[in-house]
């Protein structure tokens, strides 16, 4: 599939080393001069700009955390005069103080750049009908999509989320080729799709899927329905939304923009940064951006870099599918458990990905439910048959997790389905 800007992506790697370099160098002197937040930080540990001539001095520098934007909101790690700014993005926390996002112009047109190379490499051109149905407004997901695709030259839908009769009726009547949306709406598109008879008229070929975490097997069961490729997307508010790393054909994880972000795998308990191939935190740090530029931030998700040649010629490292966060990773009676991993079971057991983890603590002990909505197909079934299959969700996941959880299997469309992010997980417990 194509390239949009092939001498980056296909870079040798000592080229992508010293532009690296060069530019980490420009960036931490800008930061140092324009914020003092986190000029502080580097005087604390006694680092000056001067100190860091290439990536192996990335190292020295501190790391920033989530909780050092809010304590700085909203202005405290803007790098630009205010007249220098022209758009904020926000994330979408629903306590406390957001983050805020920042971007220039030439910000915005960065980005744009990294969201137009995961177009590309998903078989978009000039000829392609972009459909973006992830939300516009503070969320990065429609506009970073969005003008990623006006680069590319292909037509682009501006749909946002919601109203789904009015998705599908643009997505047949324009003859979408390219959907992008989360995977959780990728799926219930497909749902209604097919439930209202509308699939041979869908002219897609791919999926540009992300924002949350979604399994290989739930990609396989998108893909048969949709009848197209699906392909990964990452990327975080604070750092300007999604196109950080973005996957190729190969579908064996996303190639980091690495001449916008510099990734570290990092122990999260220690801070040590870990060598290619461990599974660790994500830390990125970026070196083009200016209003907004985080040096060493700590994502909390989880997955490994790997550097194995890639069959699609990019020389861009890349990062395994999302193992977790270093956060939203469940104990439940003291074992850990992710979200994922439930899903996993789930569709190996002939479920769809509609579930709902709910987590409670009653005398001191923790309970464990997942919701499971029944297809329609099984919700024929016989009482006998049903209750057959609810013990075989449970040993499988007592099989998968080492714990075994209570499973409720409910009725079709009764798990509230969502347009941006799912709900997986509902926490009552007061820890
Ligand atoms: O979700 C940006 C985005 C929009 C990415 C559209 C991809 C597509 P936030 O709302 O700030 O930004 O949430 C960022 O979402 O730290 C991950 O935990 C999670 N996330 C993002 N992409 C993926 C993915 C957008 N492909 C947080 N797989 C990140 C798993 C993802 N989790």
């Amino acid at each position: 599939m194509g390239y949009y800007q092939v001498e980056m992506e296909c870079a040798e790697r000592e080229t992508m080393r010293e532009l690296q370099s060069k530019r980490l160098a420009e960036n931490v002197a800008h930061v140092y001069k324009n914020v003092p937040h986190y000029k502080k930080k580097m005087d604390d540990r006694g680092v000056t700009p001067s100190d860091i001539k290439s990536v192996e001095d990335l190292c020295k520098l501190p790391f920033l955390t989530k909780d050092d934007l809010k304590d700085a909101y909203p202005y405290g790690y803007l790098a630009v005069p205010l007249s220098e700014a022209v758009r904020i993005q926000s994330t979408s926390g629903t306590t406390g103080k957001r983050v805020v996002a920042f971007y220039t112009q030439g910000d915005i047109g960065l980005w744009d750049d990294c969201c137009a190379r995961a177009i590309m490499a998903a078989g978009g051109g000039k000829d392609d009908v972009v459909h973006v149905c992830y939300g516009y407004g503070l969320f990065t997901g429609g506009p970073g999509l969005n003008g990623g695709s006006h680069k590319v030259g292909s037509l682009t839908l501006p749909m946002s989320s919601g109203n789904t009769e009015r998705q599908i009726q643009f997505m047949t009547d324009l003859e979408a080729t390219i959907l992008c949306c989360t995977p959780s709406y990728a799926a219930f598109l497909a749902e209604s799709i097919i439930e209202q008879g509308h699939r041979g008229q869908i002219k897609l070929k791919a999926g540009i899927f992300g924002a949350e975490a979604w399994s290989e097997e739930m990609r396989r069961d998108i893909e048969a329905r949709l009848g197209i490729k699906a392909y990964d997307i990452y990327g975080l508010t604070e750092i300007s939304g999604p196109g950080v790393s973005f996957e190729c054909a190969e579908q064996t994880g996303m190639h980091v923009n690495e001449d916008h972000f510099i990734p570290e795998i990092i122990d999260p308990e220690t801070g040590e940064v870990l060598p290619d191939g461990e599974r660790g935190e994500l830390v990125l740090t970026c070196i083009t951006k200016k209003a907004f530029p985080l040096l060493r931030y700590r994502t909390r998700d989880i997955c490994v870099l790997s550097r194995k040649p890639c069959s699609c010629g990019r020389t861009l490292v890349k990062m395994s599918r999302l193992m977790g966060r270093t956060d939203d990773m469940l104990i439940i009676r003291g074992v850990n458990v992710f979200p994922s991993q439930i899903e996993t079971v789930l569709l190996s057991c002939g479920f769809q990905p509609n579930y709902q983890i709910v987590v409670d603590r009653v005398r001191h002990t923790d309970t464990f439910e997942v919701r499971v909505e029944l297809t329609s197909e099984m919700f024929s079934d016989t009482v006998k048959d049903i209750s057959t299959k609810e013990n075989e969700l449970v040993s499988a996941m007592r099989a998968m997790l080492g714990i075994s959880p209570k499973v409720t299997l409910v009725a079709p469309r009764s798990i509230a389905r969502s347009e941006g992010k799912a709900v997986r997980v509902v926490d009552k417990r007061k820890i």
